[in-house]
């Protein structure tokens, strides 16, 4: 506090850092700190060992009469991540349980608080393979690094660029250039200018290409900057993870093996969020772009080619003569494809036509590609492209959807398909669809506009849905009710969409078709099945969102064997409520209402993890 009285000066026109004056209250503080550090360190107070024999012999009391005997406290903060040093986000989140074994302490409770340190996962990798493409790049001490590069983020001497000048009336100015927030924010270039800005000397970083010294270097940091902190850690307890620590790993194997044995984890292929460049799952913490970001699942429909229009003829030369090709369409309502009454493209999305394991060819975007091919629709990894075409020149195509009441459709415009989401194709549901029938009564009006025949466009809507508000074409009273005219009408389409969507999903019944009678929920799954075994459609999963690793790599949904927990509702709701009620009821207390309700949420949607 007393830092706050101190006065802040100019800048050192010799070392340029900032000059404080009047600090003699916070450095008489502060040498108190330091000297009681020292005599606590010496005195080793915090370092505390369970009852010994000789106190409590073995056997000798029951287990409650020695927790009353001897009452314990035992905390420890998430054991932080080894990549750099700590931030001040780590001060505030250990400050809890510093002040809590404090307090415990002081209440005369046997109180043991150790730290971990964090060392498993990408991020450590990632960034030491940087280290050594960089030393190949530019030699062991980026001597070839260009002068401009170098410039960025650090000084032409080598040395870390200086901290940004800071004067009283000019706060909002102020940032760090350490730390690992920093080097997330600050523009640098090179993992070599971050190792530079975290205080390593420039002569040392090519050692960091390896792992290992990341869980040398870091920890003592760690510890040090902890202490300095006020920390009363029993550092005695303190371990890396990994398999660099023999008998952490050995613990962390008899988890899995126990964990096995009790049919608590399983083994199968299941989609993952994956990077094919560092070959591995990428999960939250290995990302840059994307934390909490999931997989979607879609049904993807195959949409058989009839007859191409005369202006994709010269792309679709380059296929062979009996090639059987198919729009691929994502969807997330399978049990509407009896109402399909046409196929979007976006008109001026490129596509391509992809050759498959099975000898078929898809319509698909660029993406979508890219992910089926790590689903096991093409080999491993390997994507096919056979034709590059515009969406535009698809417009007129004749294709079979299949199962819908129309046995032939065509390929038609729509503006508001994305590049980015789903195959980039879209089946036409104008019944339970509002932007598919916004945009299909868009099309029957300005046919000549869009370059279409109106009668490919001017059609019957069946319907295939009934529901209790809105009657048995969902997507037109919706429309109706709330005047939507145009399908730039983006906003107010996205909210008759939810609209819909909830109303077909929960009161929806079927009165097309061979589940007619059944509701919408129950009709999905069968619909999905039915055309998944008759090979009408493929599964297909996508990131909801983009996924960037941190080695700089597109993430993809990939169809992996992976062991999982078999926990959730799906899996085991039994042991789901088991968890749940430790949080519930019982003497569990999260301190603030928001912790609670954010582990409830938690551990109801989490399954299959
Ligand atoms: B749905 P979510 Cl009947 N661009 O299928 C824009 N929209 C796309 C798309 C793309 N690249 N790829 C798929 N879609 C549509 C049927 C359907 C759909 C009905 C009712 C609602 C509905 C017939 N069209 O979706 O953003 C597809 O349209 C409402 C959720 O991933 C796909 O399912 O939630 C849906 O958007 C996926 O949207």
């Amino acid at each position: 506090m007393a830092a706050v009285e101190a006065t802040v000066g100019a800048l050192d026109p010799v070392d340029r850092t900032l000059k404080i004056e009047n600090t003699e209250k916070r450095d008489t503080l502060i040498a108190i700190e330091k000297r009681y550090q020292q005599k606590w360190a010496e005195e080793r107070v915090f370092e505390t060992d369970a009852p010994s024999t000789e106190e409590v012999p073995f056997n000798a009391v029951s287990a409650d009469e020695l927790r009353s005997k001897h009452p314990k406290f035992f905390g420890t903060m998430a054991y932080p991540y080894m990549n750099g040093s700590l931030h001040v986000g780590h001060g505030f989140t250990y400050s809890k349980i510093e002040f809590a074994a404090g307090v415990a302490r002081m209440q005369g409770l046997r109180t043991n608080l150790p730290l971990g340190y964090h060392c498993t996962g990408m991020p450590i990798n990632s960034a030491a393979d940087k280290i050594a493409r960089e030393v190949e790049m530019f030699g062991k001490n980026f001597e070839r690094c260009p002068v401009n590069d170098l410039a960025n983020g650090i000084s032409e001497t080598g040395l870390p660029a200086p901290t940004q000048e800071i004067t009283k009336t000019d706060v909002t100015k102020f940032s760090a250039t350490k730390g690992k927030a920093a080097a997330k924010t600050v523009k640098m270039k090179y993992q070599f200018q971050i190792m530079l800005s975290i205080g390593i000397p420039l002569e040392e970083i090519h050692l960091f290409a390896e792992p290992m010294k990341w869980l040398q270097h870091f920890p003592p940091i760690c510890k040090q900057d902890l202490t300095g902190f006020g920390a009363r850690i029993d550092w005695r307890r303190s371990m890396v993870t990994t398999d660099a620590n023999l008998f952490y790993d050995a613990f962390v194997r008899w988890q899995m093996v126990r964990l096995k044995e009790a049919g608590k984890i399983r083994f199968g292929k299941r989609y993952t969020v994956y990077s094919p460049k560092d070959g591995q799952a990428c999960m939250d913490h290995d990302r840059s772009q994307g934390e909490g970001v999931g997989v979607q699942e879609y049904t993807a429909l195959k949409i058989a080619v009839k007859e191409w229009p005369e202006s994709a003829q010269k792309s679709v030369s380059q296929l062979p003569k009996d090639a059987r090709c198919f729009f691929v369409a994502a969807t997330l309502r399978p049990e509407t494809v009896y109402g399909q009454l046409c196929c979007f493209v976006g008109p001026s999305i490129r596509y391509g036509i992809y050759k498959v394991s099975n000898g078929e060819y898809y319509v698909l975007s660029e993406r979508a590609a890219r992910n089926m091919s790590f689903q096991g629709v093409t080999a491993w990894g390997e994507v096919e492209k056979i034709v590059d075409v515009l969406g535009s020149d698809l417009v007129g195509a004749v294709v079979a959807p299949p199962l819908s009441a129309n046995p032939e459709v065509r390929i038609l415009p729509m503006e508001s398909v994305k590049a980015s989401k789903g195959t980039g194709i879209v089946m036409c549901v104008p019944s339970d669809s509002p932007d598919d029938y916004v945009t299909l009564r868009d099309l029957a009006k300005k046919a000549d506009y869009y370059g279409i025949r109106k009668e490919w466009a001017d059609l019957e809507i069946i319907p295939i849905i009934e529901t209790p508000t809105y009657g048995n074409l969902t997507a037109k009273a919706i429309v109706e009710q709330m005047k939507i005219n145009s399908p730039k009408d983006a906003k107010q389409l996205a909210e008759a969409k939810d609209l819909a969507y909830k109303e077909g999903f929960y009161r929806g019944v079927m009165i097309y078709g061979p589940y007619k009678g059944k509701t919408v929920e129950e009709a999905k799954p069968l619909v999905r099945a039915q055309l998944l075994e008759a090979g009408e459609a493929l599964a297909y999963a996508e990131t909801d969102g983009v996924v960037v690793s941190r080695s700089g790599d597109e993430c993809v949904a990939a169809h992996l064997d992976q062991w999982y927990m078999a926990y959730g509702k799906k899996e085991s709701p039994e042991w789901q409520q088991e968890v749940l009620s430790y949080v519930t009821d019982g003497e569990f207390n999260s301190y603030s209402a928001d912790t609670k309700n954010a582990l409830e949420a938690n551990l109801d949607w989490l399954g299959q993890w």
